[in-house]
């Protein structure tokens, strides 16, 4: 299998720390999507990444569909628990760390990509509340609890693991390690992990 995708993307990361915690071997193929030379659209019709290229040639997106097709190619360390109830805390957890991402990243792309004066100010102050609410939101979830469903690591804490992975890499001025500091805890307690230390951001 192929997983392709870039070096700074949330949710590529998140998918390749699944794929090694289950120990699945991957080609990685670094594709840029902002880049002119960019392939991604030729494999995903949204030109965006990861994408997965299985061995008959069938691509799988976005990284949910990626991580949940993941989990049940070997029983090997299950990260999406089978029970109902359980799976969607975990599927919960991952749209409310995937939804901080998806906001944190579009405050990313308005700066960097647009021009000063066609900015809107108001369309990142809304992006901001978004994200500060949702980091509220997985604070007062996790409350003192180790992980955030179960008593192992699975999912939902990848997903977290890499939604404040991506703020410390774009936006080192969030203080969210001060406001929260579980968050910090839960973070540092990944961040020892050698799947996310090997997949730590590159610019
Ligand atoms: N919901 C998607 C989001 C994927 C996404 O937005 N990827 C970004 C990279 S971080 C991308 O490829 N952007 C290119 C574009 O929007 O044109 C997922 O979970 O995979």
């Amino acid at each position: 299998m192929k997983l392709i995708g870039s070096l700074t993307s949330p949710y590529v990361r998140k998918v390749r720390i699944v794929a090694m915690e289950k120990h699945i071997e991957l080609e990685f193929v670094v594709d840029v999507p902002w880049h002119p030379d960019t392939k991604v659209s030729e494999f995903n019709p949204l030109g965006k990444v990861p994408v997965l290229v299985l061995d008959d040639g069938a691509t799988l997106f976005d990284s949910r569909v990626i991580v949940e097709y993941l989990d049940t190619v070997t029983p090997v360390s299950r990260l999406i628990p089978e029970g109902n109830r359980q799976r969607i805390a975990v599927k919960r957890w991952e749209a409310l760390a995937d939804g901080i991402t998806d906001s944190a990243a579009l405050i990313f792309i308005e700066r960097a990509q647009r021009a000063p004066e066609h900015q809107s100010h108001d369309w990142i102050v809304r992006q901001e509340q978004s994200v500060f609410r949702g980091l509220e939101a997985m604070s007062e979830e996790l409350g003192e609890k180790k992980w955030c469903t179960g008593d192992l690591m699975n999912l939902s804490d990848i997903a977290a693991g890499c939604a404040l992975g991506y703020l410390d890499f774009r936006f080192p001025d969030i203080q969210w390690r001060e406001a929260h500091p579980n968050l910090a805890k839960l973070a540092d307690r990944l961040n020892a992990l050698e799947p996310f230390k090997e997949t730590l951001p590159k610019a």
